[in-house]
């Protein structure tokens, strides 16, 4: 049964506090499989795959081919294509929004400083194998790398058993504008995108959700590469009050905890009549559910429902677990936004359910887990693109700031600092003045 928690329990600090992915028990062998890769290139990535992907690949079969991806389009019917293809054009069209310009800010002393934005020129998209092989997650990492202008994007996913990549993953990497796919998956497809081989060369930025040893592979390759971030289990948190329908309030729920028995699918509301109809709708819907099983440990074991005294106590719950995922199923849910701002997306009101921001909406559903909402955004255009500062100074600005750099040298004791600017300022021309 779904815990039933009052906000005065102690088991709800419990709730709040243990999020936190432990990616401790996997370091090392992260750091094994990272090494072997890094040192033995193509034919350590080659061994690795046989062992854990049970396949034996060639290098040369690392790369999938235009004629594989070709021939995946003839493996997905229409309504996918149709569907897949109205999903990347709402995408590109939110995330085009986001693209932001360089600035240069010319003085008229003749000065000049700015900022350029510059897509990253190589980054690494990992898609997970298996049942989490999601087509939807390829457009939502490539699609703002796209944006971002980012020239090189490479997909790395790992093989099936006959070394196949699922068609719908490649015709997805096809229309979302993916530049070369290959068959690598785990640690050591996060080794070989962060170091390169001999077939795959090294990336910039390495983004995308994978199990807990591509997680710890990510943390590990961090400042080597940049990665996105360190992502846990999925999670949705559900603010409800009497406006709020229990089917529609129990399907939520389920739709997130089908993704994995560590999902976690909490409701908070004022409403009591409410918890008890949600609580008896999610055993009747999970009946009829192909993933029961993943879905009812979720349930059982990571889902809770919360009864607060009013609704500001719910949404103040809620903006102190900064979920991935808030949905505010409330009569007036425009007026709560405000003091919830701790969450990776919220979805407003009864018509908008969470798997409508997974699939077609258009913003990212690559989203801060565990917490991290606090700290992190979406996967967004700035992800894939970096700055750099400008600064163009002219002789008569030098003469008007230089001796301020030169005193904070001086303090700092760098003396080689304060003589770069002095020699320019002793030997600038008589006429310029030194105010
Ligand atoms: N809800 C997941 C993403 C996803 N759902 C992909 C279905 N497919 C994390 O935001
Ligand atoms: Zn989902």
């Amino acid at each position: 049964m779904i815990r039933l928690i009052r906000s005065t329990d102690k088991a709800l600090d419990d709730l709040l506090q243990k999020r936190t992915i432990d990616l401790e028990k996997v370091e090392d062998s992260v750091k094994e499989i990272i090494n072997s890769v890094r040192s033995g290139g193509d034919e350590q990535l080659c061994t690795i795959t046989a062992r854990f992907d049970g396949i034996r690949l060639a290098p040369a079969d690392l790369p999938v081919s235009r004629d594989e991806i070709q021939a995946a389009y003839g493996k997905v019917n229409a309504d996918f294509l149709t569907a897949l293809r109205t999903a990347v054009r709402n995408i590109y069209h939110y995330h085009s929004r986001q693209l932001r310009n360089s600035w240069i800010d010319p003085q008229p002393d003749g000065t000049l400083l700015g900022q350029l934005l510059t897509p990253l020129r190589r980054v690494g998209i990992y898609v997970p194998g298996g049942k989490a092989s999601y087509p939807s997650s390829v457009l939502m990492n490539a699609i703002p790398a796209a944006v971002a202008g980012v020239p090189e994007i490479v997909m790395v996913t790992p093989p099936d058993r006959s070394g196949s990549v699922n068609p719908h993953t490649l015709v997805a990497a096809a229309e979302a504008g993916v530049t070369e796919i290959y068959r690598a998956g785990g640690a050591q497809a996060v080794a070989a995108l962060a170091y390169g081989t001999q077939t795959i060369a090294r990336v910039d930025k390495i983004t995308g959700p994978g199990n807990i040893y591509v997680t710890a592979a990510k943390r590990q390759v961090f400042g080597t590469v940049d990665i996105d971030m360190l992502a846990g289990p999925s999670e949705v948190l559900i603010v409800a009050d009497e406006s709020a329908r229990p089917d529609y309030v129990a399907a939520d729920m389920l739709a997130q905890a089908e993704h994995d028995e560590l999902a976690s699918a909490i409701l908070v509301t004022p409403v009591a009549e409410l918890a008890d109809q949600v609580q008896q709708e999610l055993y009747k819907q999970l009946k009829k559910l192909s993933r029961r099983t993943i879905a009812e440990k979720s349930i059982n074991q990571r889902g809770a429902i919360i009864l607060t005294e009013n609704l500001a106590q719910a949404v103040e719950i809620a903006a102190s677990f900064a979920p991935e995922h808030l949905e505010l199923l409330l009569a007036e849910p425009y007026r709560w936004l405000g003091s919830v701002n701790n969450a990776g997306a919220v979805f407003l009101g009864h018509y908008s359910p969470e798997p409508v921001g997974d699939y077609i909406a258009g913003p990212n559903h690559v989203l801060p887990t565990g917490g991290t909402a606090r700290f992190f955004s979406p996967l967004n255009v700035d992800t894939f693109m970096k700055k750099t500062s400008l600064i163009g100074y002219t002789p008569q600005k030098l003469a008007r700031f230089g001796k301020h750099a030169v005193t904070l040298a001086c303090m700092e004791g760098l003396d080689a600092h304060a003589a770069s600017v002095q020699f320019r300022l002793d030997s600038l021309p008589g006429d310029i003045e030194k105010t």
